[in-house]
């Protein structure tokens, strides 16, 4: 790179959420880059949530994956060795071949993501379905998507999403179903906090068993009972039916089913009351105001999708919509909000395994002969493959003898994650392609793929408006690192397969605008999915493509035309069940897993940016106090969270939005950054019958003490060596590695012990320490040319000092006298130095900060507390928290 093209800002795409934030990079090197949001961009103007912003902290090489590499003796645990990428390849091919020869295609399978880049999903696809001539590839968008892709198929006839953001701006009302859009969707969450501002009348209903910072901003919030959202829309249904909201038009000309939907749900508001758990007055209200507001979106997400039940979750929201005749129209809408950066580009692509590609259906003979003829391949698929959950079964089975997982760690992301590893460490052949070296999954690879990571690749995501925009890549390949895509056609190529000689993925991406018009026609094939128009584009104005909207030049349903061959939509029936399994006996309490605000999945990304470590460390078993006490658990101590399936081990917190019965644990930390947290190990592998998508919101589970002897903290500029802990998690900090711990065994020496786990055998070394024996607490601090390179706190209980001061000495050069006066209370020496845990990762904004200005200053509303303290004030995903800081410092006065 020379120094012209340093300055060069270069407009690409957010590779974390579905919202598809534009972004500006600027390039600063070979390996680091300044980013910022794209004003362009008609999905953000300018604006990044924390995630986003921080986006330029996760582009170094530590730990990235750059060299092909295979597994001696192929057996987990042994020992990898990096190897030229032909041989890679062969090896990969060659044995992928063999069993294919001997045992069938569907002996063969592909485990991709909505993480990929449309032209990567799309070669992996044609590879599956029309060469090798099985659809055994699924996606992890089965465990995120498939049940709205299930819901709008059954309601539309094809899968398609009708509404777009600037909707979200001109509704009256928006309801939100199991979405925490204030931390998963933070700048859609930001649109409608601004329009809410402008319009206080616009009237905000959050749907979730948990009280979340998304509910900071709800007019109303309905608690319901985990796993009751048909009860509710049912009686949405049944009330609209008998008011003036009925749209009998709209039903009579382009709807079908309305009786059996209604047979189906015939319940009183009472009744709902009752089996929700919630204030008949809140159901009234509830239904009283959707009734009257013609500008309705119902958004929702994984609270709805990720259920046994969650296809008719998503049947019983859309029925409200057609029973109103609102949909199609601006403002108004069922919104599915989906989950990663290219979910959306996945459906179009077809990548789950019982879809094909374009909107085309696997299971109707003349859309296969369609494909095949346009790819001109030897063979199609002609019968649905194996769902995630399945798939991990048939390969524990032997029935699928080989697997090759893309941009996807199941180890920590599947339900019953134990499985999975029986799973992988039976399968002849497993094929992993990462950005980086060490995952769950990729410890029972045998053959390890470097790829491309978001700042080097190069092609087109779509997000949840359905609006395709270009990741752009701003910095060199690292390693021998490869495009998806490539790394797929060169393995296609090996298998003798032609229809994969792309030179460059412009090539891919015209391809697959042409099959989404292939046929697509009123007397042939007719989907709305069409992008025909952006065939012709070539290699430059590929590269220079704006972000467009599909259907291109107008609104979905804006004609009241859906894709069955009739024209008109259909009222699905919703019978309401419990979850398959409810509580109760051994295991009386519910699991509920969801996302935390500055974590992205399994943190092989977000954990390398110190800005996002701080708003929430470590992992957390979210209950009620009351649970707790019967549970003999306590506010910050650690906990064994146990199911039928498998344990995990987390700090128990109260963080005030549970209701009894429930317990909420975040889906982040895995074998890679703590001793034992990977919740997926403890979920159960339910799935909902039509779309197979996996119940993991509710699985039964008990929460009983993790007994230990000490609690401790170390911070520590070198990694440690944790084989003698019995708790630990890490994160990464400016300049240091943060490790919580806890221990059963009993120390008697805590010098040695202490030096030991540091790693310090140097007699001379500048140790300062403190022990006081008979209480169990210790604590030391190790200083190499006057700068802490490490410290270690030790008590029997988590009573330990706040960590945030200590960090910030990492940052120091030379640690001044007042500051090594200090360090070993853990605290400044002055009042009111420590901060307090992170609120605002953007400007590191302590909570005791924001607190103390509240109070100080007598602050009243959030913009205050930004003017006042810069908390807030960037991009503003800590806004709902401040909010609450807000009502609880204020409560008093
Ligand atoms: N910070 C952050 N943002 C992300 C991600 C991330 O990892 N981190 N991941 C992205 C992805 S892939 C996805 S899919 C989205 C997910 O975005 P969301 O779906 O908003 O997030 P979740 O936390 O999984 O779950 C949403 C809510 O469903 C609620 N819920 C549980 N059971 C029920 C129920 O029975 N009924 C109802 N109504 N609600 C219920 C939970 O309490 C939870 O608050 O987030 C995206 N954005
Ligand atoms: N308990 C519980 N489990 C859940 C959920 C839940 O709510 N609760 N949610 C589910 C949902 S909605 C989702 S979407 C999944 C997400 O779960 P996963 O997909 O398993 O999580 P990620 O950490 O995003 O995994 C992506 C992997 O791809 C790698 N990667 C990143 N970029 C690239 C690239 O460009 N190319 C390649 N080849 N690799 C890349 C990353 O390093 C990482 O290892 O989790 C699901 N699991
Ligand atoms: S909301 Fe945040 S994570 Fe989502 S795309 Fe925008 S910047 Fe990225
Ligand atoms: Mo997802």
């Amino acid at each position: 790179m020379n120094l012209s093209q340093q300055h060069l800002s270069i407009a690409t795409t957010c590779p974390y959420c579905g919202v598809g934030c534009g972004v500006k990079a600027v390039p600063q090197g070979p390996q680091s880059a300044t980013v910022s949001g794209d004003v362009d961009h008609p999905s953000n103007f300018g604006r990044l949530c924390v995630k986003g912003s921080a986006l330029g902290e996760t582009l170094g090489l530590e730990g990235r994956l750059l060299h092909p590499q295979v597994r001696e003796g192929g057996q987990p645990g042994g020992a990898l060795r990096q190897v030229s990428w032909d041989e890679a390849l062969d090896r990969a091919a060659g044995q992928w071949r063999a069993i294919v020869d001997e045992h069938g295609p569907d002996s063969v399978a592909l485990y991709v993501s909505g993480q990929l880049l449309t032209e990567d999903y799309y070669v992996a696809n044609k590879l599956m379905k029309g060469y090798v001539g099985s659809a055994n590839i699924d996606t992890n968008s089965r465990l995120c998507m498939s049940s709205a892709v299930a819901g709008h198929k059954r309601a539309f006839g094809e899968d398609l999403v009708p509404v777009n953001y600037d909707d979200l701006e001109s509704a009256d009302m928006i309801v939100l179903v199991g979405s925490n859009l204030a931390w998963c969707h933070p700048i859609l969450f930001q649109r409608i906090m601004r329009a809410k501002e402008a319009r206080p009348d616009m009237k905000l209903v959050v749907i979730d068993p948990r009280r979340t910072a998304t509910c900071e901003l709800a007019d109303l919030h309905l608690p319901v009972k985990p796993g009751t959202d048909v009860w509710l829309f049912n009686g949405l249904l049944a009330y609209l039916s008998r008011g003036e909201a009925v749209d009998a038009a709209f039903i009579a000309n382009h709807t079908r089913g309305l009786n059996e939907a209604l047979e189906a749900a015939d319940i009183t508001p009472e009744e709902v009351a009752k089996a929700c758990r919630l204030p008949v007055e809140d159901v009234l209200a509830f239904y009283e105001s959707f009734a009257a507001t013609a500008k309705v979106i119902t958004g929702f997400s994984m609270g709805v999708n990720q259920s046994s039940a969650g296809t008719d979750k998503v049947n019983a929201i859309i029925n409200c919509h057609l029973v109103t005749g609102r949909i199609g129209k601006p403002g108004m809408g069922p919104f599915s909000i989906t989950g990663q950066p290219n979910a959306m580009g996945g459906r179009e692509v077809g990548g789950l395994a019982n879809m094909l590609a374009a909107h085309l259906d696997l299971d109707k003979p003349e859309h296969r002969a369609a494909v095949r003829e346009f790819w001109d391949s030897p063979r199609i698929a002609d019968k649905p493959g194996l769902k995630a959950v399945d798939l991990f079964q048939a390969i524990e089975a032997g029935k699928v003898k080989a697997v090759w997982i893309i941009a996807t760690n199941p180890m920590v992301s599947l339900p019953d994650a134990d499985q999975v590893r029986r799973a992988l460490s039976k399968a002849e052949l497993v094929i992993a392609s990462d950005v980086v070296q060490d995952t769950d999954t990729n410890a029972f690879a045998h053959v390890l793929l470097p790829a491309l990571a978001w700042a080097e690749k190069d092609g087109t995501v779509t997000n949840s408006e359905r609006r395709i925009s270009r990741q752009r890549g701003f910095l060199p390949a690292p390693g021998e690192a490869r495009a998806d895509w490539k790394i797929l056609c060169d393995f296609a190529q090996r298998l003798g397969y032609d229809g994969f000689d792309f030179q460059h993925q412009s090539d891919i991406f015209a391809e697959h605008a042409r099959l989404s018009a292939w046929r697509n026609a009123p007397d042939a094939l007719p989907r709305v999915f069409d992008i025909g128009a952006l065939a012709s584009l070539d290699r430059a104005a590929y590269d220079a493509l704006q972000p467009v909207q599909w259907p291109i030049g107008r609104r979905v349903f804006d004609d009241r035309r859906f894709s069955f061959p009739d024209g008109r939509a259909r009222f699905v029936p919703t019978v309401p069940r419990l979850p398959v399994n409810t509580a109760g006996g051994e295991y009386p309490l519910v699991l509920n897993t969801g996302r935390v605000r500055d974590q992205w999945h399994t943190m092989t990304r977000t954990g390398r940016a110190p800005k996002l470590a701080e708003h929430t460390p470590e992992s957390f078993v979210d209950l009620h106090p009351q649970d707790a006490l019967l549970c003999g658990v306590r506010d910050g101590e650690l906990a064994r969270i146990s199911s039928q399936w498998g344990s995990m081990v987390a700090r128990v917190r109260h963080g005030g939005g549970i209701a009894r019965g429930s317990v909420f644990v975040p889906i982040h930390w895995n074998g890679q950054t703590a001793s034992d947290a990977r919740v997926g190990a403890v979920v159960n592998p339910v799935v909902d019958p039509v779309s197979g998508e996996p119940e993991f919101k509710h699985t039964p589970v008990m929460v009983d003490r993790f007994p230990v002897q000490w609690h401790g903290f170390v911070l520590s500029r070198t990694p440690l060596g944790l084989d003698q802990v019995a708790y630990w998690t890490r994160a990464q900090g400016a300049g240091f590695t943060r490790y919580e711990m806890a221990g059963r065994n009993r120390i008697t020496d805590f010098g040695t012990w202490a030096r030991g786990l540091l790693g310090v055998d140097d007699d001379d070394a500048d140790w300062l320490e403190y022990a006081d024996r008979s209480a169990g607490v210790y604590r030391a601090v190790h200083i190499v040319d006057d700068r802490i390179a490490q410290c270690i706190f030790v008590s029997p209980r988590p009573d330990l000092p706040e960590r945030a001061w200590l960090a910030g000495l990492f940052s120091t050069e030379t640690l001044a006298d007042a500051e090594r006066a200090g360090v070993l209370a853990g605290r400044p020496l002055q009042q009111g130095a420590d901060t307090g845990p992170t609120v605002c990762s953007c400007f590191g904004v302590g909570r005791n900060t924001i607190c103390n200005a509240i109070r100080d200053k007598d602050l009243k509303t959030t913009a205050e507390v930004t003017a006042c303290v810069k908390a807030g004030g960037n991009c503003g995903s800590c806004v709902p928290e401040i909010r609450q800081l807000l009502a609880e410092v204020r409560v008093p006065a």
